[in-house]
């Protein structure tokens, strides 16, 4: 017991004698810990930057645990080899990133909770960019209230500028990176953050994940030659913490993730999408009621500034762009 506590106790003496209430089960000596993994029903917590293995408590709905979760962990919480605590309860998630239902698996699913960041891994070659890919990342992240980072990969294979340019109108932050190219802009971008990468498979997420933290350790592997396509090297998202930078503070946590293929967008309200654009989100208060700010709208608020010369008709287009985006094919 610390200092504080000792106090606290002395303060309020009837505190110990009070009987248990259901609101406070006995768990009152549960640690907080953050979900960093899981395999086949066992999962491994972070608690106080050492691992730990748990089982969940079966009074834990069926909204379950996933990885970047926030768990209070009961029984022994050692870490020792062998031991096997209990997750006994999960905190609110702040956010969650959602992966739609697809042939592979019939139900929709939460991947990672509580990320603050997304980061959309693009390969700029190997396997080729896809601009509708990149869009329909960032429209899950406007959704899901998450700052979005495109990460161009593979800088070594392909000129970046054509992504770049598609991207600058929305002034999504970018960063371009290569194989043995100096990570300090990608620090910078992740430092105190909780960011979750996400892209096709092979793109590089671990490859950037392994450069990050030493002692990762996740394995990759080579683009299929024939389909272009990754082999799905990744097959479960893993929370790692970045290592503050000797003086210059920070840390923050990366989350690897499998390579996915599909993400629930049908339900994103156009709105939701607007509101992470501010200054057209301002200006639709002046738009006729019901507008889509779809370019066939004869009214459309935006248009109006564009001929005003107060907003960028590149800029208007590149989010009209993401709007339809939600609504195009739900797989890539
Ligand atoms: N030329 C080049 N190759 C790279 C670069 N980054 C990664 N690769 C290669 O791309 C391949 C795929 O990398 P991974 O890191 O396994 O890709 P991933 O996104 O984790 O793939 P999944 O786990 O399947 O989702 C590996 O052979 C890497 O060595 C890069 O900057 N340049
Ligand atoms: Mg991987
Ligand atoms: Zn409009």
């Amino acid at each position: 017991m610390g200092r504080r506590d000792e106090h606290a106790a002395f303060e309020r003496p009837g505190r110990r004698s009070r009987p248990r209430t259901k609101e406070r089960p006995d768990h009152a000596d549960a640690r907080l810990a953050r979900v960093v993994t899981i395999d086949r029903g066992r999962y491994t917590l972070a608690l106080d930057g050492r691992p730990l293995t748990a089982v969940k408590a079966r009074a834990i709905g069926r909204t379950g645990v996933v990885v970047g979760d926030e768990a209070h962990v009961v029984g022994d919480v050692s870490g020792e080899e062998g031991t096997l605590a209990r997750i006994v309860d999960v905190t609110e998630r702040r956010t969650v990133l959602r992966r739609t239902a697809d042939d592979d698996d019939p139900i929709e699913r939460i991947i990672v909770a509580n990320a603050d960041q997304l980061v959309i891994v693009t390969a700029l070659a190997d396997p080729p960019p896809r601009a509708g890919l990149v869009d329909r990342c960032l429209v899950a992240a406007y959704d899901a209230g998450m700052d979005p980072l495109v990460v161009l990969t593979k800088a070594d294979l392909a000129s970046p500028q054509e992504m770049l340019g598609l991207l600058e109108p929305l002034e999504v932050r970018t960063v371009v990176t290569e194989r043995g190219a100096d990570l300090t802009p990608v620090r910078d971008a992740l430092r105190d953050r909780t960011s979750v990468l996400i892209g096709h498979s092979g793109v590089g997420k671990s490859t950037l994940v392994n450069a990050l933290v030493p002692d990762a350790d996740r394995s990759t592997s080579h683009v299929n030659e024939v389909t272009g396509r990754g082999r799905h090297t990744s097959t479960s998202a893993m929370a790692l913490k970045l290592d503050s930078v000797e003086g210059r503070g920070g840390g923050g946590w990366i989350i690897d993730t499998p390579g996915i293929r599909s993400f629930g967008l049908a339900h994103v309200e156009s709105e939701d999408i607007v509101r992470a654009f501010p200054d057209l989100n301002e200006l639709s208060i002046t738009c006729p009621r019901g507008c889509t700010h779809a370019a066939s709208e004869p009214e459309c608020a935006w248009d109006r500034a564009v001929a005003a010369g107060s907003l960028g008709a590149a800029r208007v287009a590149s989010v009209r762009r993401i709007l339809t985006a939600k609504d195009s094919a739900a797989s890539w």
